[in-house]
């Protein structure tokens, strides 16, 4: 056996002891703290980040809160102790977060915030927000329901009751003020009631029942805060006798919904609903690809919002203005239908 020496001397290092394996490159990994599985919305959201994900290099630990912002908290913390690379958050209302995002921060996580949006003390809690404008959104539908009274020539008053989205949350925030201030501004509209449904078809049903039970067939408008809301107000509805549709001269009912999910668009496509104005939950590429660039050492951008777009098969709007801006309104046919892909 050749001697240690004669072995070193020629270059071929003998192991004398067993030396560790080099560190596997670990992958990175992020934590996702997502709101629930309240909506067709949510589902689609969920959808989009793990199939995104799945198709990423990185890792994704996923925890659904159950609307339950004490099990978003709870969630980020986990994710804290098993020392993720990035978090992201979906927050259920948009209060209550600063003592998290400063454990995150702390721990030197960079905490993404997507769809609704974090009120907190320092926005440097969080690196960066993509989302909707939820009250722009709002404003379109409002804009659509006055253009098509004027173009319906409907001169009677108009009532309008509100099914709002979890109180506190981003969405219902801004939805509901452009509704409210659209109603204020209307001397003959008025808005007889809000109240919350929570994003879901079964409150939204109860709601409605409730706003039924009470105004009977005083209502012209319901103006519901997202796609599950308004399957419920129309299930609601036809139950009571009365009918929804786009002939708001001859007693139906227009029923004004948000997200334009597929079943939401079919439901306007037969024109149960009057107008649906997009709410996109398409984030997984676009957070795989700003990981990506983090990973590289790029600042993501703070603030990012989406693009989005407003649906109706009444063919007398093709565009609605908001403040100094116009807004396309697409007519939905059936292959837009069949080509959506949430
Ligand atoms: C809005 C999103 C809302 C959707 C609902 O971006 O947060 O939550 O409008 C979902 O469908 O439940």
């Amino acid at each position: 056996m050749l001697s240690a020496a004669v072995l070193s001397s020629c270059g071929i290092q003998q192991k004398t002891e067993q030396t560790p394996a080099p560190p596997k490159q670990e992958r990175v990994t992020v934590g996702f703290s997502q709101i629930g599985s309240e909506s067709d919305w949510r589902m689609a959201s969920t959808a989009s980040i793990q199939q995104a994900f799945a198709d990423s290099p990185y890792t994704l630990l996923f925890n659904d809160g159950q609307q339950k912002q004490e099990n978003q908290i709870k969630a980020i913390r986990e994710f804290i102790d098993q020392d993720v690379d990035y978090i992201i958050l979906d927050p259920c209302i948009e209060t209550g977060w600063d003592s998290a995002l400063m454990e995150a921060k702390e721990a030197g996580i960079p905490v993404i915030v997507i769809d609704r949006a974090v009120e907190v003390s320092d926005e440097s809690l969080y690196a960066a927000w993509i989302g909707s404008d939820f009250y722009l959104e709002g404003q379109r539908a409002m804009k659509w329901l006055e253009a098509y009274l004027k173009k319906e020539g409907y001169e009677e008053p108009v009532n309008l009751v509100g099914i709002q989205g979890t109180i506190g949350a981003t969405a219902q925030i801004g939805r509901s003020r452009a509704l409210e201030e659209a109603a204020n501004a209307h001397e003959d509209w008025t808005l007889l009631e809000e109240q919350p449904g929570d994003y879901t078809e079964a409150k939204g049903k109860e709601v409605m029942e409730e706003y039924l039970r009470k105004y009977q067939d005083k209502i012209q408008v319901v103006y519901c805060e997202n796609d599950n809301e308004a399957y419920g107000a129309i299930d609601a509805i036809q139950e009571s006798g009365r009918k929804v549709g786009m002939d708001v001269k001859n007693g139906d009912i227009l029923v004004l919904s948000f997200d334009a999910t597929h079943d939401g668009l079919r439901m306007a496509l037969e024109k149960k609903i009057a107008v649906n104005t997009e709410c996109s939950p398409l984030y997984g590429k676009r957070l795989v690809k700003m990981i990506d660039e983090m990973e590289q050492g790029e600042l993501p951008e703070h603030t990012t919002y989406i693009e989005e777009g407003q649906f109706s098969t009444y063919s007398g709007i093709r565009a609605v203005w908001v403040v100094d801006n116009s807004y396309l309104v697409t007519k939905l046919t059936n292959e837009i239908l069949e080509e959506r892909e949430y």
